[in-house]
């Protein structure tokens, strides 16, 4: 809770292109609850770090990604949309919650686990810390709330732990926050291989629709997607391909699964392929508008980030001085 309303945080990598994915399981979500919650979303570009990444183009992601955020429906003068690296309490708490964090439990987590065998060559503290990080992201703004992806639920009750513990020794310092995995859309499969999630690091660009692919490239993506020899159109696990396709329809029209089944009765696979492709393509096409708008509005956008890293910064501190003086730092004279 913040100024008595119920809170909202959650967070987004810059790193690589986002997928449809990424806007059907979370971005979506982020914008239909963002009336409900006082709702801060962060463009982790400090978790970023943790994989090597090229300065500049690091850079242009994360401007990008506040612009799709934008675009998608969240709005800036409501909803705090900021960088992580704009507000230095993130990197502050997470200092002191490693304090409080056993190496045993970071040593458990499934993604250091899966990302230092991906980047065996550089598996470093950062990546171990990254859960610890994340914890500070959300304890900072008191979060009630955090909409993320069935991978993220791990770090998640790390951070719930981590709170617990703290709260034990000190008092009620932190709200104990709730992870918000929904229920739609929560996992889109790859278009080459539908048993795999679409993936934005995925090497194979037919296995994923990315959110600034132009309306051809989307039609050739969903026309060379992986389907089955059965001929007919049913919503059932024995056809993976298939039934990716309806899950991607029917979030995109906003339509049950077995309705979308109805739709395409005695229908042939090509039929739903086009279908598919223009749906998608219905919310693509003015995203990218809307994107570019935002990108082109250069002083707007360098506007609403600056107010809003002040806005995060004010939340943030509350938290962060409060949480100094329970471990026991020197009050700052006035
Ligand atoms: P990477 O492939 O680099 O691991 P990613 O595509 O999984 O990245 P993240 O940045 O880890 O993306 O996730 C951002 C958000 O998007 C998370 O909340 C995650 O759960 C969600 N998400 C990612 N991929 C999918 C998917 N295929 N279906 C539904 N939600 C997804
Ligand atoms: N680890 C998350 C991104 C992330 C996040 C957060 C999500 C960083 N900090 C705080 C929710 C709340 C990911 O890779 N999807």
């Amino acid at each position: 809770m913040l100024d008595g309303n119920k809170v909202l945080f959650s967070g987004m990598q810059a790193t690589g292109n986002l997928t449809l994915g990424n806007y059907l399981g979370a971005l979506k979500n982020w914008v239909e609850l963002s009336t409900q919650y006082m709702c801060f979303y962060s463009v982790v570009d400090m978790h970023s770090i943790t994989v090597r990444q090229d300065p500049a183009e690091l850079r242009k992601r994360a401007r990008r990604l506040m612009a799709i955020y934008i675009a998608a429906g969240i709005d800036p003068e409501k909803a705090c949309l900021y960088y992580q690296s704009h507000v230095t309490g993130h990197a502050e708490l997470a200092w002191i919650l490693n304090c409080f964090t056993y190496m045993g439990e970071l040593n458990r987590m499934t993604q250091f686990k899966d990302k230092s065998a991906k980047h065996a060559d550089n598996i470093n503290a950062g990546l171990f810390t990254y859960p610890v990080l994340m914890a500070a992201d959300i304890l900072l703004y008191q979060a009630d709330v955090v909409p993320v992806g069935i991978d993220q639920k791990q770090h998640l009750e790390l951070t719930r732990d981590l709170a617990i513990r703290f709260n034990n020794i000190y008092g009620d310092v932190f709200t104990v926050p709730e992870a918000y995995i929904p229920k739609v859309g929560a996992k889109i499969m790859s278009l080459q291989d539908p048993t795999k999630k679409m993936s934005k690091s995925d090497e194979n660009p037919n296995a994923s629709i990315y959110l600034m692919d132009d309306a051809d490239t989307v039609a050739r993506k969903c026309k060379r997607a992986v389907t089955d020899s059965e001929g007919i159109i049913a919503y059932r696990e024995e056809q993976p391909g298939v039934s990716n396709l309806l899950d991607i329809y029917s979030a995109c029209v906003g339509k049950t699964p077995e309705e979308a089944v109805k739709e395409f009765e005695g229908q042939g696979y090509g039929a739903l392929k086009t279908a598919v492709a223009e749906s998608v393509n219905a919310i693509l096409t003015p995203l990218q508008t809307r994107v570019a708008e935002i990108e082109k509005d250069k002083d707007w956008l360098d506007q609403r980030i600056k107010e809003n890293a002040e806005k995060a910064t004010y939340y943030s501190t509350k938290t962060l001085r409060k949480v100094q003086k329970k471990v026991g730092f020197p009050v700052r004279p006035r």
